[in-house]
């Protein structure tokens, strides 16, 4: 291995003259911001990208899914998991709502969707699942118990962006989904997300909510606040649109090595292709089984660390261990998503990953295990 080190993800980047070339327009019309021409051609092109009804983009992930919550004048408890990034929950609580914490299943780590009645209280509003590393939970049960009890379902899709399911586009199940495009993620605008819902009466809340909640110069109809994405961002994103199949294209051939090189190691799991989903390889996580493996997923990591792998415990600890959750909270209710947080590593994953990197990655896990 080189001296060089490999972090668990590197931002995708277009060719710098083609982003440079897009400038160009920026400094001509003196137009940063405020629904500039490339934020307003970046939304039309997702609209048809991933064929939903609307977009709205915002300049992080985690206010579009703030701007959701709060568009939809919810109030009350939200079931969500504590297996995700700290986001969703902060944004259901700065939302003045209160998270009501339901395990995953030890099949793709999303929402046991066999649990979540046994959570739904007369004041329950909403469903908060996460698409966790871009595996998508069982839209069509979350569907019927939405339905059933009359439930709002607001995605947490940051992982999910391009994933299809049986050809239809993951932006188009639940009232809204929420994406991410953080200079991490497989589709990037360097910050950057959106809303994508199929039923257009939100369009108006959702935009005022991103800004000010000013209707026109002399019309503010809501307390909105400030969520925009700027034309640097969007210029960004149309830039990276145009590279994104090929840019998934490398992540597969990445995954497929890891998988053909990991299953010969005993006590290392991984997750397999799931029928009908398309996907866009966003993370490979793997689960470390101490017993079997040897060593446990910290000796693991720093095994790895010394030797240049940068590698994340996506996610460690879980939300509902965080300081600021625990004491209203405790993660022996959750018992899966604590297992699985425990044993979890995600491994590094980029489009330019190096194959040969990952076959050294994959080397070095199998000379850490007990049986090498
Ligand atoms: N919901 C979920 C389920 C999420 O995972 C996220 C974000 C959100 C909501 C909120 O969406 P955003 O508001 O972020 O749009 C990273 C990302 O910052 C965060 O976007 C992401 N999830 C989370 C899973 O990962 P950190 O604290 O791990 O990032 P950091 O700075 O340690 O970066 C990780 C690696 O990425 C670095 O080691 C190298 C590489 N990197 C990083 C940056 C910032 C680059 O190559 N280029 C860069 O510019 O949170």
């Amino acid at each position: 291995m080189n001296n060089e080190k490999i972090m668990v993800t590197r931002s995708t980047l277009p060719d710098y003259d083609e982003y440079c070339g897009m400038l160009k327009r920026i400094w001509n019309d003196h137009w940063l911001t405020n629904n500039g021409e490339y934020h307003e051609a970046l939304a039309n092109e997702l609209e048809s990208f991933l064929d939903v009804e609307n977009i709205t983009l915002f300049t992080n992930g985690h206010l579009a899914l703030e701007s959701a919550l709060q568009s939809l004048h919810l109030s009350g408890e939200v079931i969500t998991t504590p297996f995700t990034f700290a986001s969703t929950t902060h944004a259901i609580v700065r939302s003045g709502l209160v998270p009501v914490f339901c395990d995953i299943n030890e099949t793709d780590y999303t929402i046991d969707v066999d649990k979540i009645e046994s959570l739904i209280t007369n004041k329950t509003c909403a469903i908060v699942p996460v698409h966790v590393y871009g595996n998508i939970c069982d839209v069509d049960r979350i569907n019927e118990i939405a339905k059933k009890y009359n439930l709002k379902v607001i995605y947490d899709a940051a992982h999910a962006f391009a994933i299809k399911k049986n050809g239809v586009d993951i932006a188009n199940f639940g009232d809204i989904s929420m994406f991410s495009f953080h200079a991490t993620k497989v589709f990037n605008t360097i910050e950057g997300g959106a809303l994508a819902y199929n039923n257009t009466e939100y369009k108006q809340a959702i935009n005022l909510s991103k800004n000010f909640g000013i209707a026109n110069a002399e019309s503010i109809q809501s307390v909105g606040g400030n969520a925009k994405m700027n034309e640097f961002q969007a210029a960004m994103g149309l830039c990276n649109l145009k590279h994104i199949n090929e840019s998934i294209q490398m992540r597969k051939h990445i995954v497929e090595k890891y998988r053909e090189c990991l299953s010969v190691i005993k006590g290392i799991h991984f997750l397999k292709e799931f029928e009908g989903i398309q996907s866009n390889y966003a993370y490979f996580p793997i689960l470390v089984d101490e017993a079997v493996y040897g060593r446990n997923r910290d000796e693991l990591a720093d095994y790895l660390q010394k030797e240049n792998v940068y590698v994340r415990k996506y996610f460690y600890p879980l939300v509902n261990a965080f300081e600021c959750y625990s004491t209203n909270y405790n993660v022996e209710d959750t018992p899966i998503a604590k297992r699985i947080s425990e044993q979890v590593i995600t491994l590094p994953l980029y489009s330019d990953l190096a194959i040969s990197d990952c076959e050294k990655i994959c080397s070095l896990i199998q000379e850490g295990s007990i049986h090498e």
